[in-house]
């Protein structure tokens, strides 16, 4: 099937969508799983250092409509179904690489970190295959071992909110016990700008049982601890083992499992390659299917024709799927708990104004409530917000009530908008 290049989500900055960053050292193959899951087109080369500007885009989350549960054919506006599967928009950034020393400057330095602060989740993507080595310079396949890689990306991320925080340390704790300042207020100050919340903070303070009333005591450790918890809770990952059609890398991708991380066998060129031919009508293929159909074999080019036989002989065959919508998937759904709900105008025939069916998809945080969907649909709804109706109960919901995913809900407000 087709998925439109159009950009269904016009304002990227918005803070309304949630954003998940693609990460990891030069040269792994983070633009080419950036350009296969928002068909945007990025430079790609097989040396580091191809990406230094941040590219921002809109991939696809998939999930099972509720179209077919509620016996209606829908006409989405927001986001795209295809036979009872929902396509809904969502954000990702794909950033420069990162080599070692890159909290010191360098590489491309902290300009990387700085391009992933709003990240509320990362995919780390991997060289699987090992044919890059630690700064992303071509090596022969399977002489790099990918493993420390991982370590690395997050041991740099963490040196570096490490450096944040340790430039005033000194001056900023003395200066809180002589004036009953709160630790975790300035804690939570000084990240704020990383998508850290005060109540992040507070919890991994208290995990660690940090003496909140004597900051001037917490050794280097104990902030490097602070550090590396705020970023497991802030900035939840998965690793994407990209170049899995490459031989070497199906070794590799289990003892990347052995290091206790969610690891995705990917190929991100094998999708690439099958969401272009889908472009252009030569398969069928959804994002995230297992296999593909190719239409009219006859019609194939013998360079088309030997590429997608590689495509299905090495990776589909062997993973089940190019593994990236997968990525992308569980980076909302399991990292970051996310739901969908289906907001409606009219709760018994499922419409918006226009009398669209089932208009709408988005994708909201887990634990996320009824005035939390009413001001991602419009503020004004937000202002003037009564109640929610659900609409497979008829019951009425409050402004705190929790929203679950696949909800169908008719927002009432006094507002114009309502
Ligand atoms: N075999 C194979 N090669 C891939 C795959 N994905 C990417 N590559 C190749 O890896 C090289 C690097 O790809 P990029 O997407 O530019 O990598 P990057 O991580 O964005 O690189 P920088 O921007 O330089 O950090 C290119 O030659 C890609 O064609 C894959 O799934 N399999
Ligand atoms: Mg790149």
């Amino acid at each position: 099937m087709r998925v439109p290049r159009e950009r269904v989500i016009t304002d990227l900055k918005s803070r309304r969508f949630m954003l998940v960053g693609v990460v990891g050292k030069p040269n792994v193959g983070k633009s080419t799983f950036f350009s296969a899951a928002t068909l945007k087109d990025v430079p790609i080369a097989d040396y580091p250092f191809t990406t230094i500007q941040p590219n921002v885009g809109v991939a696809y989350l998939r999930t099972k409509c509720v179209c077919k549960e509620m016996g209606v054919v829908d006409n989405p506006h927001n986001s795209l179904c295809v036979n009872g599967t929902r396509l809904i928009p969502v954000k990702l950034v794909d950033v420069a690489g990162l080599v070692e020393g890159a909290s010191k400057g360098k590489g491309l330095g902290n300009q990387f970190l700085d391009d992933i602060r709003q990240a509320d989740a990362l995919i780390q993507v991997v060289d699987a295959s090992g044919s890059t080595d630690l700064e992303g310079r071509k090596v022969p396949p399977g002489s790099h071992d990918p493993v420390g890689d991982v370590s690395m990306v997050e041991h740099e991320f963490d040196l570096w909110m490490f450096g944040l925080l340790k430039r005033d340390w000194e001056k900023a704790t003395r200066s809180l016990e002589q004036t009953g300042g709160k630790i975790v207020e300035h804690l939570a100050a000084k990240l704020s700008g990383l998508s850290v919340t005060f109540a992040d903070v507070e919890q991994v303070v208290l995990h660690l049982h940090l003496r909140t009333e004597k900051p001037t005591s917490w050794t280097d450790d104990q902030l490097m601890q602070f550090v590396v918890e705020t970023r497991k809770l802030t900035k939840p990952s998965l690793v994407a083992a990209n170049k899995a059609d490459l031989p070497s890398s199906i070794h590799n991708i289990d003892r990347l499992r052995g290091t206790n991380r969610e690891v995705i066998p990917c190929a991100s060129e094998a999708e690439l390659l099958l969401r272009r031919a889908a472009e252009h009508g030569l398969v069928d293929y959804t994002p995230g299917d297992e296999k593909f159909f190719v239409r009219e074999p006859h019609k194939l080019s013998p360079a088309q024709s030997n590429a997608l036989k590689m495509v299905d002989d090495r990776v589909m065959k062997v993973f089940h799927g190019t593994g990236v919508q997968e990525a992308i998937n569980k980076a909302f759904f399991d990292l970051l708990s996310a739901i969908v709900v289906f907001p409606v105008e009219d709760e018994t025939k499922l419409t918006d104004k226009d009398g669209r069916v089932l208009p709408d998809a988005f994708v909201m945080k887990g634990g996320s409530t009824c005035l939390d969907l009413a001001r991602t649909v419009h503020s004004e709804l937000a202002e003037g917000f009564l109640y929610a109706i659900d609409a497979r109960t008829g019951k009425r919901l409050a402004a705190d009530h929790r929203l679950s995913n696949r909800d169908i809900l008719k927002i009432v407000s006094s507002s114009k908008r309502g």
